[in-house]
């Protein structure tokens, strides 16, 4: 597929103000009729009007009524020529919604119609400028089949709706916003909805729905209290507020990413709106709100103020991303109250640390590397990336932190008095931060936007006893990337807190300065090299530095165990302090994985026990500093990377920490079980987290007291969190009573889609605990034809084969390349279905060359295979061609 690259923007010659669209919604062939009104647009290169349309029979085409006298196709989109500033187009398509199993563009799920637009899904229903810089204005009137469809849904406000012959019905939709064409959304489908009637800011009553099928309509209550949490969070922090008179979220089963924010009508992942204590676990409760939050706040971040071209994604995505990130910390730190409210926000941030550093990372050392805008892509797609979106969302952050509260809020202020209703680039965002903050320096800080790659700071700290002084230096370089090789430096704020002897902070003086000012600061990192120097530092401190993560680098500094150590128990800073504990934790792993005979080292252990008993630390921050490091990171931690060694090297962390902890962990099961209704609160879905964690080291451990405590808590639980730690820790372990209880959770649960998507996820992700054990891909083969299976449902993928490829390393590269194979088979089936899916699927081969010279030698040959294969998608050809490239 050809490179499209980010300068060769140009806007089009003529745009559409006007978009009147109407369906005959069937099955097989979908009749669209498009009636545009084209106009000229005055800033652009004189040219032809240009319409893409791709899987689509192109039935007729007018251009003011009259078969237009010029047509061309070039680079895959029609080319008209027309005379005049206006010109109405009509354009009628057919389309078979049954056969498209891309799940973009319109598609069948259980007999309803949906669609999906971004990025490019439009062009799959209708010739059109598809374009996020094209805002028009949309009418649309759907017409289907009564008893199949009574719910005819589409952006906007319903204007008309009515019965028409042969039990036929239609329904017609205006949106009074102009919205660019991936925002466009049409549901037709047998549903029910949630209703509640609330009232903005400015006093307007509107009307929210979440539309789910009949027999979900118990576990919809809390996507919609996410929602209007999300309405009063947006009116408070921003002043913003819901610009319709209807809100919509609609769930469907069948869909590529978790949700897409549609103007007025959302579009969800079933996965990310239905939750109830039986089915839903305290994390799928907490990505509910997060992605209902998302999504609406996307009607500012996206919709109103939206997209130039897709090389901006991150004007949206990081954007959104981070306003989400702060709702949720908002929303737990007030469900946990003024004493907790500290420890929940800094629980979700190491939430989110971690996913970064588990996703991200490994994105930006490999072949996908990208700036958070990127400079080129084949196919737009496999840019939702953790970098857009995750790196993305820390680049926001850290011009909050630069800023400062008011600040960053006075410069939203003035990107939506500026931008509101049109089309920007990450620029134009970046400017107006600068100028609505008395024009702070901003030219350095556009870097993140045009450099791909971690960087790295190392930093050195000497302290003088004769002056008392510390000396910190502090040294940036970032990595070469694929088509970057040199880097300049960035704007890299560093929040440093120094520790004294008594594990307190000292409050901070740098020199030059009057008097000491708070504990923590933050230090501006420009040049390649600087020296900051602390004074008044009466003993040698313990630095702690980066805290709260406040940049999305890789911090290089020397410490010997024993800090580490005194991090863990003193560091003031709840992020710093669990990454004391995943550092030493990694470092344990890695000399583990080098030395089949190493053991894990006693301090280690004892530093571990005095985290698991500090009764003063929240359950929740104590249940994220006790798991250890994911696998991923720290094969990206690890050279070569030898998932078999590290495997064998966490198996033997699992069993020390639960052996010799035992007792342990057995008291924090006792004291923290809780008992009554469940009730979604992060008090306590902490204490769970927790306890479900205990019960994981001591089942990895074998220990007899606490399997039978993890079999008693899954007979007995009550709600799905318990139940899914129960069985998660029975899984991961050596019981006997593993596949009695993977059997009864399945037949329990036998007809609900999501929760088997948990039951397929475990079984995928099982290590092997014992020499007796099955392999992960015996097992992931059986699943593949269990009747609960399928390759055209993404959750079902994404929990079997996703969970196989991503997060089972030890067992996907087993030494005698059978994952690799089975790999290759399973890119290739799903690409002829849906090309999106595979390429993700696709994505688990890409850091390869990171591996032993075995594994590269038993994987290159397989992403061959992928590359040769007649008929490949553009998505996964870029992801493969990536690779080998
Ligand atoms: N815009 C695609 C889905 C999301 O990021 O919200
Ligand atoms: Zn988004």
């Amino acid at each position: 597929a050809p490179t499209i690259q980010r300068a060769d923007y140009r806007p089009l010659s003529w745009t559409v103000e006007t978009v009147d669209l109407h369906f005959r919604l069937d099955a097989e062939a979908t009749l669209v009729t498009n009636r545009m009104r084209c106009v000229r647009n005055r800033d652009a290169a004189e040219g032809p009007i240009r319409l893409w349309g791709e899987a689509l029979e192109r039935v007729s085409l007018t251009v003011d009524g009259a078969a237009p006298t010029a047509v061309r196709e070039a680079d895959g989109a029609l080319e008209i020529d027309a005379s005049g500033d206006a010109v109405l187009v009509e354009v009628v398509t057919r389309v078979n919604p049954r056969a498209n199993t891309t799940l973009s563009g319109l598609y069948l799920s259980n007999g309803g119609f949906f669609t999906q637009c971004e990025a490019e899904g439009f062009r799959r229903i209708t010739c059109f400028p598809d374009r996020p810089d094209v805002m028009a204005r949309y009418t649309v009137t759907l017409e289907a089949d009564r008893a199949a469809c009574p719910v005819l849904l589409s952006n906007g406000n319903l204007v008309e709706e009515g019965l028409l012959p042969e039990g036929r019905h239609y329904a017609k939709w205006e949106d009074p916003f102009p919205k660019p064409s991936y925002l466009f959304a049409l549901v037709a489908a047998k549903l029910v909805a949630l209703e509640r009637r609330v009232t903005t800011m400015s006093g307007r009553e509107v009307l929210l729905q979440v539309w789910v099928e009949a027999g979900n309509l118990d576990r919809v209550e809390h996507a919609m209290d996410s929602l209007v949490h999300s309405m009063r969070w947006d009116e408070e922090s921003f002043g913003l507020e819901l610009d319709l008179d209807r809100f919509m979220i609609v769930a469907v089963a069948d869909f590529n990413m978790g949700a897409m924010e549609n103007k007025g009508l959302n579009i969800f992942n079933t996965k990310f709106i239905l939750a109830k204590p039986d089915t839903a676990t305290d994390l799928d409760y907490e990505n509910v709100e997060s992605v209902v939050a998302h999504e609406y706040f996307h009607n500012w971040t996206g919709n109103r103020v939206t997209c130039r071209d897709w090389f901006q994604l991150t004007l949206k995505e990081g954007l959104t991303v981070f306003r989400d990130q702060q709702f949720s910390a908002d929303m737990l730190a007030r469900a946990a109250g003024p004493e907790g409210a500290a420890s929940a926000r800094a629980v979700k941030r190491i939430d989110d640390v971690r996913v970064l550093r588990a996703a991200q990372f490994p994105e930006d050392g490999g072949p996908m590397a990208h700036p958070i805008r990127p400079d080129s892509y084949q196919e737009i797609n496999n840019f939702y990336t953790a970098t857009v979106y995750e790196k993305g969302a820390e680049v926001i952050r850290m011009l909050h932190t630069l800023l400062g509260q008011e600040g960053f809020r006075n410069g939203m202020d003035l990107y939506f008095s500026y931008f509101d209703g049109q089309a920007v680039t990450c620029d134009d965002f970046v400017e107006v931060m600068s100028e609505a903050n008395n024009g702070f320096d901003l030219d350095q800080f556009m870097r993140w936007y045009e450099q791909a790659g971690t960087p790295r700071v190392k930093a050195s700290g000497v302290w003088n006893a004769a002056d008392g002084s510390y000396t910190l230096t502090l040294a940036q370089s970032t990595p070469a990337t694929p088509g970057q090789h040199v880097k300049q430096p960035l704007v890299i704020p560093v929040a440093v807190g120094l520790i004294g002897a008594d594990g307190r902070d000292v409050a901070l003086r740098l020199e030059g300065e009057a008097q000491a000012g708070a504990c923590t600061r933050v230090l501006k990192l420009t040049e390649d090299v600087q020296v900051f120097r602390f004074v008044g530092v009466s003993a040698e401190p313990v630095p702690s530095l980066l805290r709260g993560f406040s940049a999305p680098v890789i911090l290089e500094l020397d410490e010997d165990d024993a800090r580490l150590a005194f991090r863990m128990a003193h560091d003031a800073d709840p992020c710093n302090r669990w990454d004391a504990a995943q550092r030493y934790a990694e470092r344990v792993a890695l000399a583990l994985a080098a030395d089949p005979a190493a053991v894990v080292p006693e301090a280690f252990v004892a530093a571990f026990r005095t985290l698991l008993n500090d009764g003063a630390l929240d359950p929740a921050f104590r249940a994220q500093a006790l798991a250890l490091p994911g696998e991923a990171y720290l094969l990206e931690r690890m050279s070569p990377a030898d998932p078999a060694a590290l495997r064998s090297a966490l198996v033997r962390m699992m069993r020390a920490l639960g052996a010799t902890l035992a007792a342990d962990w057995l008291e924090v099961v006792e004291r923290l079980q809780l008992a009554g209704a469940y009730r979604y609160h992060p008090g306590d879905a902490g204490r769970r987290a927790l306890v479900n964690l205990a019960l994981r080291y001591l089942a990895a451990a074998g220990m007899a007291d606490g399997l039978a405590l993890a079999e008693a808590r899954f007979a007995d639980a009550t709600n799905m969190t318990e139940r899914f730690g129960a069985l998660a820790a029975l899984v991961q372990s050596t019981s006997p009573a593993r596949a009695a209880a993977l059997q009864a959770f399945h037949d329990r649960h036998r007809d609900d889609a999501l929760v088997l998507d948990k039951w397929f996820a475990l079984q995928a992700g099982a290590w092997r605990w014992g020499d007796a054990a099955e392999p992960a891909l015996a097992r992931v083969r059986v699943l593949l034809s269990d009747p609960a299976f399928s390759l055209s449902n993404p959750n079902k993928v994404y929990a079997l084969l996703g969970t196989f490829f991503r997060a089972n390393p030890g067992e996907f590269h087993a030494a005698d390349g059978s994952g690799h194979a089975f790999w290759v088979e399973q890119v290739i089936a799903l690409d002829a279905r849906n090309p999106q899916v595979a390429a993700r699927m696709a994505r688990a081969l890409e850091n390869w060359r990171h591996f032993t010279p075995a594994l590269q030698a038993s994987i290159r040959p397989q992403l061959e295979r992928v590359l040769a294969a007649p008929g490949l998608s553009a998505d996964v050809a870029e992801i493969v061609g990536k690779a080998l490239g």
